[in-house]
């Protein structure tokens, strides 16, 4: 059986994998067994409050004399990490996918490897180079662009980046693309101007294409863990945020991410992204992650 994470998140596999896998392997389990249960949970960065969730669960039902076996555990807590996911799934990206996320937090690359899905499939895509504020930014998307082999539109240094989506717009609606995604500037140092921005390049889009065309993706650099939520909020306040991209999962161990995400953010996981490969990229799968988790 193809184990994704097994090979391709190996920090994840050995921090939480492994680890639970002893602990749902046993023959019988006491209240140690909670215990060291919800330091791997807490370890891996589920969050205090949904890992609380979780183990006064888990607590009545072992009080209750329903879990005796790792593989009751098992079976309870496959079914709770799932209820933490399944009410709040991505659905599917909308034709204009616009990205949103600070500097370093993996835009541009995930837009390139986006872009390259997409082409796989056939698709006809345009990508806009709306982070005007640095030339270098645009100059990396042309790169990019050329390497996937997709079109791309480009403005000046410093160019209002709400003109080159205009144009992005234009030029997808004349020339019936099936996708449009743009790349942004994420200088959150400059947090009015830059959700302003923001704010400006969506009403364009929504007025050439129509609001119902429209994804909006916030990059998450998964290394970062809880300390990217406050950001996340700041995004999610000022430009509703339809999914989450979890970016650089090959870098850390701390697979519990993605349920405090969808707990605390209330956003769903819609890729990840797992390194700098074009092909590093993937929908996200609720039921597989949780599956594997629980797979040694
Ligand atoms: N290991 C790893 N590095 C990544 C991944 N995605 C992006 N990076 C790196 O993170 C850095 C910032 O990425 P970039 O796309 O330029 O971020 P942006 O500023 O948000 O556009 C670059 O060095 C990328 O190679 C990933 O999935 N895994
Ligand atoms: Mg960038």
């Amino acid at each position: 059986m193809f184990n994704f994470i097994k090979k391709k998140l190996q920090k994840i596999y050995q921090a939480v994998a492994t680890k639970l896998g002893g602990l749902l392997g046993k023959e019988k389990i006491d209240q140690n067994d909670l215990k060291q249960l919800e330091v791997i949970l807490l370890e891996a960065d589920v969050g205090v409050q949904t890992t609380r969730k979780i183990m006064q669960d888990l607590s009545n039902r072992f009080a209750s004399g329903e879990l005796t076996k790792g593989e009751d555990l098992k079976n309870s807590l496959n079914t709770l990490l799932n209820d933490l996911l399944i009410g709040n799934k991505f659905e599917q990206i909308k034709p204009v996918v616009l990205f949103v996320g600070i500097n370093g937090s993996g835009k541009t690359t995930a837009i390139s490897k986006l872009a390259r899905q997409l082409k796989g499939e056939n698709k006809k895509v345009l990508l806009a180079a709306a982070d005007t504020f640095r030339a270098a930014a645009t100059e990396q998307l042309v790169e990019w662009a050329k390497k996937v082999g997709v079109d791309i539109v480009t403005g000046q240094e410093n160019q209002d980046p709400a003109s080159v989506v205009y144009q992005a717009c234009e030029k997808f609606k004349n020339e019936q693309y099936d996708y449009l995604i743009v790349d942004t500037a994420g200088r959150l140092q400059t947090k009015i101007n830059l959700m302003n921005e923001l704010a400006k390049i969506k009403r364009v889009i929504e007025k050439i294409l129509g609001a119902d065309n429209i994804t909006t993706l916030l990059t998450v650099d998964a290394m970062l863990g809880q300390n990217s939520f406050e950001q996340a909020k700041i995004f999610n306040e000022s430009t509703h945020l339809d999914g989450i991209i979890l970016t650089k999962m090959d870098g850390t161990g701390k697979g519990g991410i993605v349920f405090a995400i969808v707990q605390e953010l209330k956003i769903p996981v819609a890729y990840i992204t797992f390194g700098e490969n074009l092909d590093a990229i993937k929908i996200f799968d609720e039921e597989e992650y949780v599956k594997e988790l629980l797979e040694k």
